[in-house]
């Protein structure tokens, strides 16, 4: 028998190449935990989990997803089956409620472990490739309409995305419309335009906001009102022909369940950290697809190599109406790779290499761990 000998999480911080200006908050670092899990066969797998900005989006935060790995997810898997992940994923369940994020990066950990043991992908684990290659959103959130529109120009003509989500309820509803109208008038037949409010309307706000930018010409509106507020997204779902997209209100299978039978959405924008990890992501895509609702690959904004474990996982998707927005690792100034994931043609490609297909830089991660700096501050 394999077993789990050694689990270490890393707390990584990289500067983003801009500010990313989102409702709750503006981040110039992205900080995410890096999870390397060794094996008693001298094999190891590695997972991430990830946040954005700090407790400001979701109840975990890189310190806390450390804390439950390092003082409660370990101590239960030291010694088990490595194989054995259905078993493993019921033991972390058992002594860990919540904390999502924490459990998706030993999960994701243990799958690419497996997957690299048997020398075959992640996606080959979850049925097989259906996709080479994925499309990819982009975010324009610097907080300036000016500035977002070149973004957007540049990312046009680099033929790197052409679906723009823009980050917006931090402003008065009618400013971010103005905001929203002026971007997709420049951006014009060559892309299309969502918005992500990150829970920031009021159902009054965004009876208002959802209208207007449905006159505008946007396609989908991402979580608008609070995840609490599940009949303020079914009535936003059903009062408009605008696509209403669940984010932060699903956290995992039953929850996916809980807007499905509300029919409370249109479309699951799918997160491997949100959900618990790639299994939870796939029952949650499962739930989605028995249901009708559209789906979206969507991201904690990981580095590449929680970006890596998710493109695994879409590629085996049948239908992505919405594509994905697995950027994350393009937007921190610094690629943690090895071997940095392919973006080309408004797509990424599924790396094919053993387990998630990629694999951080030593170097990259002894420069940007935390407990270094805190080394050299000391
Ligand atoms: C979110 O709320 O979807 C995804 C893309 C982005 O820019 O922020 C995230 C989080
Ligand atoms: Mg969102």
């Amino acid at each position: 028998m394999i077993t789990i000998d050694h689990i270490e999480s890393i707390i990584i911080d990289v500067p983003t190449v801009r500010g990313h200006v989102l409702s709750m908050t503006t981040m110039m670092t992205q900080s995410v935990v890096l999870l390397r899990v060794r094996f008693s066969d001298g094999s190891e797998g590695w997972g991430e989990g990830a946040s954005i900005g700090g407790l400001s989006y979701g109840p975990e935060s890189v310190e806390s997803i450390k804390l439950a790995v390092d003082s409660y997810i370990a101590p239960v898997l030291l010694g088990r089956d490595a194989d054995r992940i259905a078993a493993a994923s019921g033991l972390m369940a058992r002594a860990v409620k919540g904390n999502h994020a924490a459990r998706a990066a030993v999960e994701t950990a243990l799958w690419d472990g497996l997957a690299r043991r048997l020398g075959t992908s992640v996606a080959q684990l979850f049925g097989g490739c259906i996709h080479e290659r994925l499309p990819v959103a982009w975010t324009l959130a610097s907080g300036n309409s000016e500035t977002d529109i070149a973004e957007a120009e540049q990312m046009l003509s680099e033929r790197r995305h052409r679906d723009f989500k823009l980050k917006i309820g931090k402003r008065k509803v009618k400013d971010d419309l103005a905001h929203v109208a002026a971007i997709a008038r420049a951006v014009g037949d060559r892309g299309t335009i969502r918005v992500d409010v990150n829970q920031a309307w009021s159902l009054t706000e965004a009876r208002y906001g959802v209208k207007g930018l449905q006159e505008i010409g946007c396609v989908l509106v991402e979580q608008p009102v609070p995840r609490e507020r599940l009949h303020g997204l079914r009535a936003l779902s059903q009062g408009y022909e605008i696509a209403i997209m669940a984010d932060e209100v699903l956290q995992g299978p039953a929850d996916a369940m809980r807007v499905a039978a509300e029919r409370a959405a249109d479309v699951f924008a799918v997160k491997v950290c949100q959900s618990g990890g790639l299994m939870p992501a796939a029952e949650v895509i499962a739930i989605a697809r028995a249901a009708g609702i559209g789906l979206y690959g969507g991201t904690m904004l990981e580095s590449g190599l929680g970006t890596a474990a998710a493109v695994q996982l879409f590629a085996t998707v049948p239908e992505l109406a919405w594509g994905t927005e697995l950027f994350g690792p393009l937007l921190l100034t610094e690629e943690i790779l090895a071997q940095p994931l392919e973006y080309r043609d408004f797509s990424v490609a599924v790396p094919t290499a053993p387990g998630i297909g990629v694999a951080p830089d030593p170097d990259k991660v002894k420069f940007y761990r935390r407990d270094r700096s805190d080394t050299l501050r000391a």
